[in-house]
């Protein structure tokens, strides 16, 4: 298109350093919309150019700027606010992008208070997990699927906090495991369709412990004395005294015989009885005689 030597329209100029950079060519730049950029748009060296109709908005440094002697007529652009860009001498009061040049060289006047096209909003990311807190080498879902946009998200960016990230991915739910104990803070980042990132902190704890040791064999409980060893005892005791007494200590002795060893204690308790109950009869006998 006469005289220009190059003619933009109709782009989506979002998310990049410089938007476009204008270098010695004459353009006509036109129906674009150039956005969250650091620069929007810069002329350098160029004379003649052409800029209107555009939605030049959220560009972080500069949504114009001229260097070199280049001269643009930027009129009948939308800044990203009715107010107009801001410009510290022509237009201090204004919300929208800042542009650069001497108010002259730079032509702004009159801008445009509505959007031309569609005004992008940056999307914003929210990132969910099924645990916080789980052991080494245990798998952890990360779910993007609550974050939100004005058109759609395309793109996520799961950073898991350990070094290793998803790289950009079409997929809103991924799986990671920590290989180490530790905590951990993970963040997501998402991309709208027009390659707009988000920019809020969405970031979530993990808490990664220590598998637990192999549970050890229980310990065997304290040896508790044993009702039989105590009546042994008190048996051995029992034969101890009644050896002395006479008779009945030939009867304790003969039981020893009849049955050796510790099988004379067991039949003590039973013979208790029968002991007891010869010498009662024994003692009523002498009563009587
Ligand atoms: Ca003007
Ligand atoms: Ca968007």
């Amino acid at each position: 298109m006469y005289p220009f030597d190059v003619v933009i329209s109709r782009n989506i100029i979002s998310a990049n350093s410089i938007g476009i950079h204008i270098h010695a060519v004459r353009t006509y730049v036109t129906h674009n919309s150039i956005s969250y950029n650091e620069y929007g748009v810069i002329y350098v060296g160029s004379t003649g150019n052409v800029a209107s109709y555009n939605d030049i908005y959220r560009n972080s440094l500069y949504g114009m700027d001229v260097k070199e002697g280049a001269t643009v007529n930027a009129e009948h652009n939308y800044w990203g606010d009715p107010s107009g860009p801001y410009h510290p001498t022509v237009n201090p009061d204004g919300k929208g992008d800042t542009v650069g040049g001497n108010g002259e060289d730079l032509d702004f006047i009159p801008w445009l208070t509505e959007p031309v096209g569609h005004i992008n909003e940056r999307p914003f990311a929210v990132l969910e997990v099924d645990k916080t807190t789980v052991l080494v080498g245990e798998e952890v879902t990360f779910d993007a699927r609550a974050s939100t946009d004005d058109g759609e998200i395309v793109k996520y960016l799961f950073i898991f906090g350990d070094g290793t990230n998803s790289s950009w991915t079409t997929l809103p739910v991924v799986k990671h495991n920590y290989t180490a104990p530790g905590t951990y803070n993970a963040s997501l980042v998402v991309m709208d369709n027009f390659g707009v990132t988000s920019n809020n902190t969405a970031t979530v704890t993990i808490t990664v412990r220590t598998k637990p040791p192999e549970t050890p064999p229980p310990e065997a409980p304290p040896p508790t004395p044993s009702p039989i060893r105590i009546l042994t005892h008190i048996n051995e005791e029992l034969i101890r005294i009644l050896r002395g007494i006479p008779f009945v200590g030939d009867i304790i002795m003969f039981l020893e015989e009849l049955v050796p060893g510790y099988g004379a204690l067991a039949f003590t308790t039973t013979c208790l009885l029968i002991i007891i109950a010869l010498v009662v009869l024994r003692r009523r006998r002498g009563v009587r005689s």
